[in-house]
């Protein structure tokens, strides 16, 4: 276990502010300062209330659903500033707040004030600091340069009842030199993150109460988030089990190194990875696809399926409103061109159903047509949801010619052989399964076994009479349940010899192939979503998130969701996901010689470090349990903790390897830990570990590990969430120390150092 004696003290809190020159106080009492205007909307706003204040009042704001307290500047000066601190209060509100531009209409990313590190509470203030050299949650990452002039703080689907007090933009931000973590790594070396410059030279390490001596030290600010340093102190001899101290001149760091979990890596032992299971949904630049070394790249979801080419519109269905709009981005030839461009293969959704969006601005469920409807686009109040208040979907259904035009093969064919730019993969529309829920006012009907097939089909033979070399990917399917079960009901399933829809599916597809000696679908494309609830985020919600990655793999988990106790008739065992050794099984069995790929897969939390701990693992299950592709939904921000884990096996052209090599480690717990080894044709050792456990460092005894110089990636743990990267040394390859809620990329540097 791991006792920190020093607090551990939040980003927020570590750095003070100074008024210098000029700080602009946007609010303080009683009023918005003149040169800002209110540009807020639906929402409840007094600038001069008192039931809580500092100074003589406060704001008081009740948003209603996804509206916003927003302020706009007279001139542009936003950027020249070095962070918005603001007081707060209230019941732990869900609110966000963001930058945006109204001269070029660009936003900034989006900080709920739960990223700021601090607890809200309605009977205090809580003062909040949005540093623009370290954005939240605190990683260094620096707010990009544009004509910000607006501030907006954004409520959440429920609403959100707040105040806010003092919003100043500060002109400086003294960082006040501190040494907030110091971790062993490797096996000497200790890891030390500092802010303001801090002075490292007068740490001193004892372990078991003899002085260790520190023979180096180098220092780098990781990629991305120049404002955080981290320095790496070499000690002279290495980490043993027992008591470890490092004293600093503020605070002092202890630890328990744990007697080592032993075992073996075999290089010789391996086989390929498939290189497409580094992929995401929607990269948002050619940079983002090579800082994070993405290999697949999809254009797929919801707002797909009513994709019209020609005209570059689609319709959100019931994710908002069923409303036309520009796509976004427009052409998918253009985007397939880009990303290629940048080094990715591209996996490209074909609409399937029957219609494509007419325009970019006609909607489906008009006030005036039908005005009892749950709830009303705040943006657009004539534009409902397409349900009555009981639930049910609004009926008549609406003619689609209002909103859509026809969609059929002979427009896809002439889309798909107009492209300039060829797509790796096609896949056959977006969980069109549940099109009569997503797609009401499209699809109102729902979709059997027998739709979907047939659709899967013409879709596939359209699409390789265009483009011969197009691997076709389908049924895209939504979630385990929708794997053995259609939209309408049992009585389908029974209807079809009382077999499971994926295993039905595959025979009619072997069935096609062998009439016709054409495999109609190359690669069976799942999405697959947790099941377990782990919205809480508390620790039990995360040390569940960590282990149900077992779900992808392992015979002996039983689901910690409704998927262990379903009676559904899903063979063999239907408590026990074992997701890909399961889908192979099934592909092997109906229809064998296939690639198996999860076109949409998520963390479950994109913001918290233990969602990019998860994406490690599962990133390594991938390649462990030969996934032929994945990609991720959707587009995990470049320095937040999932963009990290695709960096840490792939970033800026540092690879994993070709293979994944065996490890075994008697006793393992895969609740605990992941281990994961690449090589390339049993060279160049890499080895990924993740320590789940936020308690203390692991440390590993690994056989077949060389000792010698290895580039070493890491992050979380008491060094947080940015891409910390230098070279060690492994003295030995029998005591190596993971820290804390941390991931480790190890790679074998036998020709030099060097690295990107
Ligand atoms: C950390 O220690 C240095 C050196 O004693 C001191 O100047 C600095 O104020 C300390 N930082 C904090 C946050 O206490
Ligand atoms: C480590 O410290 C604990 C608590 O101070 C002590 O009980 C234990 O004996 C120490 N272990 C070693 C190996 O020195
Ligand atoms: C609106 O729909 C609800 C049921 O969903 C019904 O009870 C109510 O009478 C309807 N109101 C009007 C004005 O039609
Ligand atoms: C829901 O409300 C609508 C409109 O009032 C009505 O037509 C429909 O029958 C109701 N559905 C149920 C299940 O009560
Ligand atoms: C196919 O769709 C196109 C584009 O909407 C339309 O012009 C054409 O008439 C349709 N063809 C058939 C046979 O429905
Ligand atoms: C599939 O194509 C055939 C032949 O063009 C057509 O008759 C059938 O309606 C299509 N099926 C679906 C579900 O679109
Ligand atoms: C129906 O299922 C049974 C086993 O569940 C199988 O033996 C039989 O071949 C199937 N029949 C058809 C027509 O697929
Ligand atoms: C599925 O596995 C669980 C856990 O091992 C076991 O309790 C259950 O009996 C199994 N069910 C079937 C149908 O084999
Ligand atoms: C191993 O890495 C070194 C650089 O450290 C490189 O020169 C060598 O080609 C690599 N070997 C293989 C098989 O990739
Ligand atoms: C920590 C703190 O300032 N707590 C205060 C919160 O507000 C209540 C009621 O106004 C005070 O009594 C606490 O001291």
């Amino acid at each position: 276990m791991q006792s920190k004696l020093s607090l551990l003290r939040l980003a927020t809190l570590a750095v003070y502010w100074a008024t210098v020159k000029a700080d602009e106080i946007i609010y303080a009492d009683g009023a918005l300062n003149s040169n800002w205007q209110d540009w807020s909307w639906q929402s409840v706003i007094n600038y001069d209330a008192t039931d809580i204040f500092e100074g003589t009042s406060s704001i008081s704001i009740n948003s209603e659903a996804w509206s916003a307290f927003s302020v706009k500047d007279g001139p542009s000066t936003i950027v020249s500033y070095a962070g918005l601190k603001f007081d707060v209060s209230g019941a732990n509100p869900d609110v966000s707040v963001s930058l945006s531009s109204s001269a070029d209409s660009d936003s900034s990313a989006s900080w709920a004030l739960s990223e700021f590190g601090a607890t809200i509470t309605a009977d205090n203030f809580t003062t909040l600091l949005l540093n623009f050299n370290n954005l939240p949650p605190g990683n260094g990452a620096v707010l990009a340069s544009d004509t910000w002039d607006r501030i907006t703080f954004q409520a959440g689907g429920n609403g959100a009842i707040y105040h806010l007090d003092n919003i100043i933009l500060l002109d400086e931000i003294f960082v006040n030199p501190d040494i907030l973590s110091a971790e062993p790594i490797g096996t000497n070396v200790i890891a030390v993150t500092t802010a303001g410059g801090a002075d490292v030279s007068t740490i001193q390490v004892a372990l078991n109460g003899q002085a260790v001596s520190v023979v180096g030290t180098s220092t780098m600010s990781p990629i991305g988030a120049p404002s955080s340093s981290i320095s790496y102190l070499t000690l002279a001899s290495s980490f043993a089990p027992g008591n470890l101290t490092i004293t600093t001149a503020n605070g002092t760091f202890s630890y328990t190194l744990p007697s080592s979990l032993s075992g073996t890596v075999d290089q010789s032992t391996n086989y390929p990875i498939s290189p497409l299971i580094y992929g995401v949904n929607f990269p948002t630049s050619a940079s983002y696809i090579q800082d994070l070394g993405v290999t697949l790249s999809r254009w797929g979801g919801n707002a797909v399926t009513a994709y019209n080419p020609f005209g570059q519109f689609t319709n959100a269905g019931n994710d908002w409103y069923f409303e036309n709009r520009v796509a976004d981005p427009p052409s998918a030839d253009d985007w397939i061109g880009w990303v290629g461009g940048a080094g990715s293969q591209s996996i490209v959704t074909v609409p399937a159903l029957d219609w494509v969006a007419k325009d970019a601005t006609s909607y489906s469920y008009p006030a005036s047509v039908y005005p009892n409807q749950t709830a009303f686009d705040p943006y657009n109040s004539d534009a409902g949801s397409g349900l009555f208040p009981n639930g049910s979907y609004v009926t008549p259904v609406p003619d689609q010619n209002h909103v859509y035009v026809p969609w059929n093969m002979s427009a896809a064919s002439q889309w798909l052989s107009g492209l300039a730019n060829k797509p790796t993969i096609i896949t056959v529309d977006n969980e069109i399964e549940i099109a009569s829920n997503t797609h009401q006012d499209m699809h109102p009907i729902p979709m059997g076994y027998d739709e979907e097939l047939a659709r899967v089909l013409n879709v596939s033979a359209m699409a390789k009479a265009v483009l011969p070399d197009v691997l076709v990917a389908a049924p895209s399917t939504c979630s385990w349940w929708y794997y053995w079960i259609s939209q309408v009901g049992a009585s389908d399933q029974e209807a079809h010899n009382n077999t499971d829809f994926l295993p039905w599916f595959l025979d009619q597809l072997q069935a096609q192939a062998t009439a016709t000696g054409v495999k109609p679908v190359d690669i069976i494309d799942l999405h697959y979503y947790y099941q377990p609830d782990t919205s809480a985020n508390d620790a039990a919600a995360k040390a569940l998130r960590l282990r149900m990655t077992r779900s992808l793999w392992d015979p002996t988990y039983v689901d910690e969701s409704w998927v262990a106790t379903s009676t559904a008739n899903h063979q063999p065992n239907s408590s026990i996901i074992q997701l890909i050794p399961r889908i192979h099984t099934l592909i092997d069995q109906h229809y064998p010689n296939t690639k198996f790929s999860l076109s949409e897969w998520s963390s479950t939390d994109d913001t918290d470090l233990t969602g990019g701990l998860l994406t490690v693992d599962a990133l390594g299950i991938y390649g462990r349990y030969k996934l032929d592709a994945a990609t991720y939904w959707s587009d995990p921000d470049e320095n937040g903790p999932v963009g990290l884990a695709y960096w840490l096996y792939r970033g800026f052209g540092t690879f994993f390897g070709s293979s994944s090599a065996q490890v075994s480690i008697p006793g393992f717990d895969p609740d605990v830990l992941g281990v994961y080894a690449g090589t390339n044709g049993g060279s160049n050792l890499t080895l990924v570990v993740v320590n789940k456990d936020p308690s203390g460092p692991v440390s590993l005894n690994l056989g077949g590990v060389p000792a010698g110089t290895y580039f070493l990636r890491h992050f979380g743990g008491e060094a947080g969430v940015a891409k910390y990267q230098t070279t060690i040394s492994i003295t030995s390859s029998s005591y190596i120390v993971i820290p804390a809620y941390t991931a480790v990329f190890l790679q074998q540097r036998t020709g030099g150092t060097g690295y990107v």
